[in-house]
């Protein structure tokens, strides 16, 4: 469809169709994990061992997003790239169904930020902290500290970042090559096939909460960080309506509040997959060509147990796992790698 016309009849649908708030006091729905990329597979069947057994949805996520952390060759945790100047930085959010949040950013060294977002959530009146306070915060309540150095594929892909010091943010980085048979998760080139892990889930008591983890962009700038550990950017839970996560370029999300957006048009009315392409389409309105050149994509579950995404370019994948069904998907997108 070409753009114009897409996004012509996007606003039209968006301000035809009538939207009724939804009465959020369905029965609870089974239990439903929904995970970033196709490796959320793993993560979903970590995180499965607590929804199935009728776990709270917030142990099941960080037990999800631990086992991703545990990859040492992989995006997210300390195996992962580093920023421009080779230092691994990594951050991380968790929310719960009572919107309790935690969050770290800018964190080095330690193997495990989404269990130190959860401390900060559950132990200090904050919901974030950074760089070297985070990293305090974490040794004083047991974290180890990890050597300072890069993993082998880390250190190798740096190396040839070097060569040039580019800064190019690639599309779809996350999936150029399946993980089937499972991890690692580096490419040929040294690059990742994502550098995110977004979770969120529904459990059986029909609670709601949601994690992500993350090293953020490869070689970024020092000090930079994006959307994942921002509540509202890359993870929001609204235990009465639904939860959405995001994936790809950090300041776009963060720019309209991303998830945030998702679960308000979640509440709304509009299903998952339509709220998700809501929040899309505010990217892509206001900057059409710069949008042709980045990937966001969101993912969203509601409080029924119903899951939907929508990117901007063609490729975003998610993972599912439910009492019915355990599969990896693709979604709707603007944008075929930047054709319309
Ligand atoms: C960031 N949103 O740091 C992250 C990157 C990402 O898959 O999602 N990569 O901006």
């Amino acid at each position: 469809m070409q753009r114009r016309k897409f996004i012509r009849l996007s606003s039209l649908g968006a301000s035809m169709l009538a939207v009724n708030p939804v009465k959020w006091n369905a029965a609870p729905a089974q239990p439903v994990i929904v995970s970033t990329w196709a490796d959320g597979k793993h993560v979903n069947e970590e995180a499965w061992k607590i929804l199935s057994g009728g776990g709270r949805a917030l142990d099941a996520v960080e037990k999800g997003a631990r086992w991703m952390e545990d990859q040492i060759n992989c995006c997210v945790g300390l195996g992962a790239n580093p920023d421009r100047d080779g230092i691994v930085t990594l951050d991380s959010c968790v929310m719960d169904e009572h919107a309790n949040c935690g969050a770290v950013a800018a964190l080095e060294r330690i193997k495990h930020p989404v269990s130190v977002a959860r401390k900060v959530m559950e132990l200090t009146p904050h919901v974030l902290l950074v760089g070297q306070g985070a990293q305090q915060f974490a040794l004083d309540n047991g974290f180890k500290l990890e050597p300072q150095e890069l993993s082998p594929s880390a250190k190798e892909a740096y190396e040839k970042w070097l060569e040039k010091s580019e800064y190019k943010p690639e599309i779809n980085i996350e999936n150029r090559k399946s993980s089937n048979p499972p991890p690692p998760m580096r490419l040929e080139d040294g690059s990742f096939n994502h550098d995110t892990m977004g979770i969120v889930a529904l459990d059986a008591s029909g609670n709601m909460s949601g994690g992500v983890t993350t090293s953020g962009m490869g070689f970024k700038m020092r000090g930079r960080v994006g959307d994942s550990p921002i509540i509202g950017a890359g993870l929001f839970v609204d235990n009465e309506v639904g939860a959405a996560t995001s994936s790809g370029m950090g300041e776009e999300v963060i720019r309209i509040c991303g998830t945030h957006l998702v679960v308000e048009f979640m509440r709304q009315g509009y299903t998952p997959e339509t709220a998700c392409r809501l929040a899309v389409e505010r990217i892509v309105k206001r900057d059409p060509e710069k949008a042709k050149k980045l990937q966001v994509g969101f993912l969203a579950l509601d409080k029924r147990g119903r899951y939907g995404a929508f990117a901007i370019q063609k490729g975003f994948e998610f993972a599912v796992r439910s009492g019915r069904e355990e599969r990896v998907l693709g979604c709707k997108y603007v944008y075929d790698y930047g054709v319309t």
